[in-house]
């Protein structure tokens, strides 16, 4: 049984919950500054987290949902331009501290650096969205703290395929069974297991509905010691937060 060496995490809806009040705000901001008609709301949005990275969403969203839109000679120039601008947008929200840590995230991080344990992130979303993420709430050298930061368009092939996650383990040189990923969505751990890595999923408003039968275990959020978990399917042998002595036996089970 290998030892556990490396927590890896997702970022949207994992480390915080950014969809509903960070990323569907900065592409409604985006649509208005190019005087595009569009507004997704939260309803919509859901519907649209159905497919990862922003540019692939709006393609999405006009193939499925937006079908009367009449797109530009250059589409793909058209998307990138509006995503760089929603990009803008998110990260000056994230300055603004919009989106604070979900439940015992800073707690668990901080314990995980204090034993020497490996930490990497490994994501969908842009670089510069995970630096801002980080630099606004865990502090301005925080991303150094993170040995790779996997994320965006490193690999084309973004979650539900194992490609980050595969990625990821590569730069660190760790097998599979030496980490544990934290997800909160499908597509994320569809990503994670599929890379072989045990997955602790901590669900939100958006994904409680999804499978997560592939799960070591599933909680509403880490928990804290002043604010338990709850525990939606699995294990969670007497414990009420999420610490390492918890991570490091579900990662041996
Ligand atoms: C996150 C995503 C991302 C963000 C938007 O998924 O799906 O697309 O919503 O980010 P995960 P960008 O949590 O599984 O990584 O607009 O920067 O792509
Ligand atoms: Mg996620």
């Amino acid at each position: 049984m290998a030892e556990l060496k490396a927590l890896l995490f997702d970022v949207d809806g994992t480390l915080a919950d950014t969809e509903k009040d960070g990323h569907r705000v900065a592409f409604n901001l985006a649509f208005a500054a190019e005087n595009l008609d569009w507004h997704w709301d939260e309803a919509l949005y859901g519907k649209l987290l159905a497919v990862t990275g922003g540019k692939e969403r709006i393609q999405y969203y006009l193939s499925h949902f937006n079908t009367e839109f009449a797109p530009p000679e250059d589409l793909t120039g058209f998307i990138k331009k509006l995503h760089q601008l929603k990009t803008d947008f998110y990260t000056q929200l994230l300055a603004e501290g919009a989106i604070p840590l979900r439940p015992g995230v800073a707690r668990l991080i901080a314990e995980a650096r204090e034993a020497g344990m490996r930490l990497a992130i490994v994501t969908t979303t842009t670089p510069a969205n995970v630096h801002a993420l980080l630099t606004h709430t865990l502090g301005a050298d925080s991303a150094d703290w993170f040995d790779v930061i996997a994320a965006g368009d490193i690999v084309p092939a973004k979650k539900p395929a194992p490609d980050i996650y595969d990625w990821a383990l590569a730069q660190m040189g760790l097998t599979a069974d030496e980490t544990i990923a934290f997800e909160d969505s499908r597509n994320g751990i569809l990503s994670s297991r599929g890379a072989g890595i045990k997955t602790l999923v901590t669900i939100n408003d958006y994904t409680q509905e999804d499978d997560f039968s592939a799960a070591e275990i599933v909680l509403n959020h880490l928990g804290e010691p002043n604010m338990p978990f709850a525990v939606l399917a699995g294990n969670g042998m007497g414990h009420t937060f999420v610490d390492l002595a918890m991570v490091s036996n579900l990662a041996k089970a």
